[in-house]
């Protein structure tokens, strides 16, 4: 009812507020005997956090996680997995001056017309920061579908503004701040985002993300489709404004026999479709794409009311991100392994007898990303 859980076989429930005590998560349905240690969580909390450059929130969090329950001497047991992150650098004088105002463009509007009661300090459950839990939580998704089909799921910020890379490389994706797969931009995006902050002003993002590896048969037909549960996950992430799946919205000025994927034996041509027809998998790389919305926290003041319904002007000092998209490439990467990881449990609980009805067709031939 509340809504605060995802996944029917991998099912994760978050819990905790920007500025509360602590953030969390509790994962059920992880199949037992998976490797699990505390270290684990470090690489990918890291990627996604605050203060990583000079271009995100200069907040500064631990996230250290703690591991509550659901392991033995370093394996998972199959019953629920607890996770915890206590909160180390809330400031919530930040919030001082607009406790009781609406951010235009924020979700204070709406959390105090559905509540009637809201946290405002940093956002309270609204913010950001909730995404460190999703992450953390699809650290062990991520480790199950590597380990047991060879899944890699990759993300890389495709547009800034109006900025998109020229070139594309994966191997300088995880080398500079912005996940940007073109090293030669990185310098025009620091003076872009410099530009930016001396403005208090904010820009919209695109993530891009990609799945190889995903075996043909996950997704479940007709309210169930991988599309439809991608798109819904992906677009439960803050600032998400819009999502595409394939080509998505490219489809519109395309023909049928330009979009088709044509079938070889020795692969795919093309893949046009995300690599799902039908909402099910089809053994192609899953594609997908996240468009993020500016940050509603600005500097540049704007016209709102406050909690009596008088005119008023806001201005959001603090420590906020001029372009959530710059973090939100492993946010996007992690909700997508947190759907497939609940697709191939559901597969397998209802199929997992059908087995290799066709010989395996390899995925694209090479032309997977761009
Ligand atoms: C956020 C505002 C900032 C960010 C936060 C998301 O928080 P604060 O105002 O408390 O400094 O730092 O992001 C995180 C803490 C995080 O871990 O992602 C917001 O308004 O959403």
């Amino acid at each position: 009812m509340s809504s605060n859980s995802m996944g029917k076989l991998f099912s994760v429930s978050t819990f905790g507020e920007s500025h509360g005590p602590a953030i969390g998560c509790v994962i059920d349905g992880c199949p037992p005997g998976l490797p699990i240690d505390a270290g684990d969580f470090r690489a990918d909390l890291d990627r996604r956090a605050t203060g990583r450059s000079r271009h995100t929130s200069q907040r500064h969090e631990a996230d250290e996680v703690e591991i509550l329950s659901g392991t033995f001497e370093g394996l998972t047991t199959g019953t629920p997995i607890a996770l915890l992150i206590r909160n180390t650098d809330q400031r919530s004088k930040d919030y001082s001056e607009i406790l009781d105002t609406f951010r235009p463009g924020h979700a204070d509007y709406t959390y105090w017309q559905k509540y009637g009661i809201r946290d405002p300090r940093g956002g309270g459950r609204s913010s950001a920061r909730e995404t460190t839990m999703r992450v953390a939580a699809a650290v062990i998704a991520r480790k199950w579908l590597a380990a047991r089909f060879g899944i890699r799921i990759r993300g890389y910020l495709a547009a800034m503004g109006s900025l998109e890379p020229r070139s594309f490389d994966w191997s300088v994706v995880e080398e500079n701040p912005f996940f940007w797969p073109d090293a030669s931009m990185v310098p025009e995006l620091e003076e872009f985002m410099a530009a930016l902050r001396k403005s208090g002003d904010s820009v919209g993002a695109r993530v891009n993300v990609v799945a190889e590896g995903v075996p043909p048969g996950w997704g479940e037909p007709v309210y169930g489709k991988l599309d439809a549960e991608l798109a819904s996950a992906l677009m439960s992430i803050n600032a998400v404004k819009g999502v595409e799946i394939g080509d998505g919205f490219a489809v519109v000025n395309q023909h049928g026999s330009g979009h088709r994927d044509e079938i070889m034996p020795k692969g795919f041509l093309s893949n046009h479709a995300g690599g799902i027809l039908g909402g099910i998998s089809s053994g192609q790389s899953v594609t997908a794409s996240a468009a993020f919305k500016p940050t509603s926290s600005i500097l540049i003041p704007g016209r709102s009311v406050n909690a009596s319904g008088e005119a008023i002007e806001v201005r959001t000092k603090g420590r906020h991100d001029p372009c959530v998209g710059i973090r939100a490439t492993p946010i996007v990467e992690a909700m997508v392994a947190l759907v497939l990881m609940d697709h191939a449990l559901r597969h397998r609980a209802q199929c997992g007898d059908v087995g290799e009805v066709t010989p395996r067709i390899p995925g694209s031939v090479g032309i997977d990303v761009e």
